[in-house]
């Protein structure tokens, strides 16, 4: 071998070198590696509470269309109560979006032709000055447009960002995005969404009739209702969510507020996973786990005994007094090595 066939492969290793320290360094910056490949395109399969989409079984990013729809609509808030809802997709929360990491969305949001406002939407999933507030801002009638990559892993609260913000809020406009990490999440059983919320109403909790909003209360944070999927009882009694004993249950738990912490909690469980704050930090064997207003969690636990199990904010008079319930309905075999009366 002579000097210049040395010098030659000797560079060529520099040369590697260099490009694969590249590569690494990109890897390791703030959101996992952006330098994924996008390819194709799909239209996200949205679902509405207590439903969630599917898990993701792409391992590549791609351009997924999300379009949503903002309806002003009267629905039930209680029984013999009903409420002027403002909303995503004719039901509070609004429509559940699941993407993949390294995505890049188109979001279309159309507001249908009946709505008296003008709406927008903040997804806290979003890397951009307001969230795609300003650029979703979108008159009745009318479809905007925006795009953006979901560089980081979570589950995120959406909401609506046109002013009055906290009226739309109160009102009803808000739900979740998931963005699952490259590898996907563990399989589980089974997948739900949940989302609390306030009301403020100018009459008091139990009234009937159709309900409008009050100002003050808000202000004051005097809420009268503290639900769960957007109405009192939404998930409860005949409508609860199902398991069957052995399962894992995955609830992703969202605080659309617009003011109050959540202190979550299911009466008789123990949460084996929570993903902080909806966050990548997973802590285990809970009892409680607060969700901010504007955040969410993961929470995963495994149904060991038959039976129904309340879902609540544990401030408890939510409960009682203001509508703060879901229940999970658990069937199977009894295991009295866990639990039994004496
Ligand atoms: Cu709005």
């Amino acid at each position: 071998m002579n000097m210049n066939k040395i010098s030659r492969n000797f560079l060529s290793v520099i040369i590697v070198a260099v490009i694969s320290t590249g590569c690494k360094n990109s890897d390791k910056n703030k959101n996992g590696g952006t330098d994924e490949e996008v390819s194709g395109q799909e239209t996200a399969q949205l679902s509405l509470a207590p439903m969630v989409p599917p898990p993701i079984t792409r391992n590549h990013p791609t351009k997924v269309v999300v379009n949503l729809t903002t309806v002003e609509k009267v629905m039930r808030l209680a029984d013999s109560t009903q409420y002027m809802f403002w909303t995503f997709g004719a039901a509070v929360p609004g429509n559940f979006i699941r993407v993949r990491q390294n995505d890049e969305i188109e979001l279309n949001l159309t507001n249908a032709p009946d709505s008296k406002l003008s709406h927008s939407i903040d997804l806290h999933a979003v890397n951009g000055p307001g969230g795609g507030a300003e650029f979703s801002s979108v008159a009745p009638g009318h479809t905007s447009t925006f795009h953006f990559k979901a560089l980081n892993p979570g589950l995120f609260v959406y909401h609506c960002a046109t002013a009055p913000v906290p009226m739309h809020i109160a009102n009803g406009m808000y739900g979740l995005i998931l963005v699952e990490p490259k590898g996907g999440l563990p399989k589980v059983d089974r997948e739900y969404y949940i989302m609390q919320s306030e009301f403020y109403t100018k009459q008091s909790f139990g009234f009937k009739g159709l309900q409008e909003f009050d100002m003050d209360k808000g202000i004051k944070e005097q809420a009268e209702y503290v639900v769960f999927n957007g109405s009192v009882n939404a998930n409860a009694g005949k409508n609860a969510l199902i398991a069957k004993v052995g399962e894992t249950v995955r609830l992703f738990v969202g605080n659309g507020g617009p003011n109050l912490v959540s202190s979550f909690h299911v009466i008789g469980e123990i949460f084996e996973n929570v993903y902080l704050e909806g966050g990548e930090t997973i802590s285990h064997n809970m009892g409680t786990t607060l969700i901010p207003s504007g955040g969410a969690a993961i929470v995963e636990m495994k149904m060991n005994v038959p039976g129904t199990y309340n879902i609540v904010d544990h401030s408890i008079f939510r409960v009682f007094n203001k509508g703060a319930l879901a229940q999970i309905k658990v069937s199977g075999r009894e295991d009295s090595t866990i639990f039994r009366r004496n």
